[in-house]
């Protein structure tokens, strides 16, 4: 799959793209069992969220389901990502579902990916990309992300380590630069139907408000990083940052019609 020349153009301009209806409601149904399989399990890469104790993120599902062992081989995503990046040797680096429970789903900061990348994982350049599938429909009052579009392009804001506000410790961005970055373009809010796909690159600043809404709001993400941009420190989990530097390849364009059936995991 190619993203079209206003596409990329696009992406450099905002720091974002969305990629409406991206995959068919049939392969999302295939997603949603895989996910309700992994969310099921007593896994440490099961987080929870501070107050309810519902999962908030499940990580290093690509190793736990082969639902996900396929979806991060997807050419759908993997095709855009190295095109992106104009790289086609690229590892998994972070593979996780976040949900936000009806009711209970709490907020996602606004932060930037690298700022974690970089201080926790010693990733050199902010060339990860982030790339999302909704297993929901993603409305307004379900937890959407928010972006600021075009934030990336001044470079890493200034950031500081929060472990108080949700169970996810992140480094977050100061409310006076988003106020800044804000003024410029506004914010954007990423909706749509399940199946439509987000990509965003390390330094585009975002984040969620909690879901009030009485719908979930499950959100596939996998991040692709360049082998040659590879993390120079260990010390988050695996299922935090893949050690795993094989190059991902593209597999057919049917591949999660054709997975074995989610009961046999
Ligand atoms: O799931 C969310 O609302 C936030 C996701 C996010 O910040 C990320 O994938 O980097």
């Amino acid at each position: 799959m190619k993203l079209t020349p206003s596409q990329v153009a696009r992406f450099h301009e905002d720091g974002f793209l969305v990629l409406p209806d991206l995959f068919l409601p049939t392969e999302v149904a295939i997603m949603r069992d895989a996910a309700a399989f992994v969310f099921a399990e007593d896994n440490p890469a099961n987080i929870r969220e501070k107050q309810s104790g519902e999962v908030r993120t499940a990580m290093g599902l690509h190793l736990r389901h082969e639902v996900f062992a396929r979806l991060v081989r997807h050419p759908r995503f993997v095709e855009p990502a190295m095109q992106l990046l104009g790289d086609d040797q690229l590892y998994v680096q972070q593979v996780k579902i976040n949900t936000k429970a009806a009711f209970e789903g709490e907020i996602w900061q606004w932060h930037y990916d690298f700022a974690t990348h970089h201080r926790e994982d010693g990733v050199p350049e902010p060339l990860a990309l982030n790339l999302h599938v909704f297993l929901d429909d993603v409305v307004e009052f379900n937890g959407p992300l928010y972006f600021i579009p075009g934030s990336h392009i001044a470079g890493p804001a200034p950031t500081q380590l929060d472990v108080t506000t949700t169970s996810y410790p992140l480094w977050v961005v100061d409310r006076d630069v988003v106020e800044r970055l804000a003024r410029v373009r506004g914010l954007f809010s990423a909706t749509g139907n399940a199946g439509t796909a987000l990509i965003f690159g390390d330094c585009l600043v975002h984040g969620s408000p909690p879901n009030l809404s009485p719908w979930e709001r499950r959100i596939f993400s996998v991040i692709f990083n360049p082998i040659a941009n590879a993390y120079t420190s260990a010390q988050r989990p695996d299922y935090k940052h893949h050690r795993d530097l094989t190059p991902v390849k593209p597999l057919t364009d049917d591949c999660l019609l054709t997975a074995p059936a989610v009961a046999a995991q």
